[in-house]
């Protein structure tokens, strides 16, 4: 699966002093020098590019690493506090040391780059936090405290990029794929407590949701749980959802915030499991604000705010279902990698493809079932195996995230499954305290326990 959290990227001064050669290189360049033998000897590195206009020019400098025999273990972004520069891009690769003195010569003299930094002999995966803090021990792991500590936790996974994913809707759409990064700047611009800025979809894009609204309307009569049954028809009549308008994000926040306290922020794509987690504890969503490519209107491989807006926001607003939200992202504070990809499992099965009992039937629940056809049927036909809800084994079962699931499993009820969600939690994580929401405050407070 994708999660490779702990991120490497030192704090963000803005300045980038990077004049010739870096002592790192340097050390590098001469101990090769010396010692021919030493050359074709692996080499951890982690580099950082500082890409001027957009992460385009990556795919080719990744292409380039392979051609160098290097192995990629890990990529992030993030936009780049350096006037001229968008992305700070942080690369962890293993190579020849004689090809990354290659590569670091040929980075340097590219014009798509402002500079490189070479942070040499990083090990696989030192233990560093997403601010960039110093390192840390897993006693004392950093995690958002307040909701406006959110501003920090946008780091992207940048599997289903359109930039970076020739296999995607969008990669070779120049126009799709500029209107993203417009639309990725409001998110990497957005902080805490700002309104969410509207966006004017074009006539493509309102054709694409209308289509996936009325598949919708369609389905959900004698499929979707009444929860979501309920919320929907309060969206239709405050004009919200409407099938020639796409919802504007900061709308759709208002709504939920007068339900059940959700809010929304701006997401630039598919965020690591870690910083989406996080949010959920605060009752954050963080929502994507592009739309799929027109080429694809029924199937999307990342997220769009289609999905979010017609699959998630409903049951935001009901309040077990966001408490049950909540409690997914209050565990997920300080918990260890293998705990992430648990809870993010667990999601999996409950936000994205839950089902749940409703007077002796099975309604479907999950976001990734009400905002696509194919999979709500297959879901509910006598295909794939149904399986009681139940945390602890939910949290281990294998999924797809290309294909129909073979196995769903059905909730007795929200509260049920937070009962049971809360229990499974209390007995099974390994850190050594307990978190608390504190809504007036919008702070989490940490209790020791023993
Ligand atoms: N990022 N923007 C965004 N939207 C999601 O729905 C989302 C995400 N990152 C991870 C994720 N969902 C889940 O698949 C779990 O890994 C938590
Ligand atoms: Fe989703």
């Amino acid at each position: 699966t994708e999660h490779a959290d702990e991120s490497a990227f030192a704090p963000d001064n803005g300045d980038a002093s990077d004049e010739g050669m870096t002592e790192e290189e340097a050390f590098l360049a001469k101990a090769i020098e010396n010692d021919e033998a030493d050359a074709n000897q692996e080499q951890w590195a982690a580099l950082i590019l500082r890409m001027r206009d957009g992460i385009s020019s990556l795919a080719r400098i990744l292409k380039t690493i392979e051609n160098l025999n290097g192995t990629v273990a890990h990529v992030e972004s993030r936009p780049s506090k350096t006037a001229g520069v968008q992305f700070d891009v942080l690369v962890r690769v293993q190579m020849p040391r004689s090809n990354l003195l290659h590569l670091l010569r040929s980075l340097r003299q590219s014009s798509a780059l402002d500079g490189v930094s070479l942070l040499a002999d990083a090990s696989p995966m030192p233990a560093t936090t997403p601010s960039g803090k110093a390192s840390v021990t897993i006693k004392d792991p950093w995690f958002p405290r307040h909701a406006s500590d959110l501003d920090n936790c946008n780091h992207l996974m940048t599997k289903y990029e359109p930039e970076l994913d020739m296999n995607h809707p969008g990669f070779a759409d120049k126009v799709y794929r500029e209107r993203r990064r417009v639309i990725a700047a409001i998110a990497f611009d957005y902080k805490y407590g700002q309104p969410i800025p509207r966006i004017d979809y074009t006539q493509d894009e309102i054709e694409t949701w209308t289509g996936v609204f009325r598949k919708v309307l369609d389905i959900m009569p004698k499929h979707a749980c009444s929860q979501f049954r309920h919320v929907f028809a309060l969206l239709q009549k405050e004009g919200i959802f409407r099938e020639d308008q796409i919802p504007q994000l900061d709308d759709m926040s208002a709504f939920l915030k007068k339900h059940t306290g959700f809010t929304l922020r701006p997401a630039a794509g598919l965020l690591t499991a870690r910083d989406f987690l996080a949010s959920l504890a605060f009752r954050v969503f963080q929502s994507t604000q592009y739309v799929r490519h027109k080429s694809t209107p029924y199937h999307t491989p990342e997220p769009d705010c289609i999905h979010e807006l017609l699959g998630h926001m409903p049951l935001l607003a009901d309040p077990s279902f966001a408490q049950f939200s909540q409690e997914i992202g209050l565990a997920s504070l300080g918990a260890s990698d293998a705990e992430i990809e648990k809870l993010s499992t667990v999601y999996w099965f409950t936000v994205e493809f839950g089902l749940c009992k409703e007077d002796g039937d099975v309604k479907a629940y999950g976001a990734g079932l009400l905002s696509s056809y194919g999979e709500l049927f297959h879901a509910l036909s006598d295909k794939p195996e149904h399986r009681p809800f139940e945390p602890a084994s939910t949290a281990v079962q294998p999924y797809q995230d290309q294909e129909y699931q073979p196995v769903y499993y059905v909730a007795e009820s929200f509260e049920d499954a937070k009962e049971k969600f809360r229990r499974w939690v209390s007995s099974g994580m390994s850190r050594s305290f307990e978190v608390r929401y504190n809504p007036h405050t919008e702070r989490v407070e940490v209790l020791d326990s023993v």
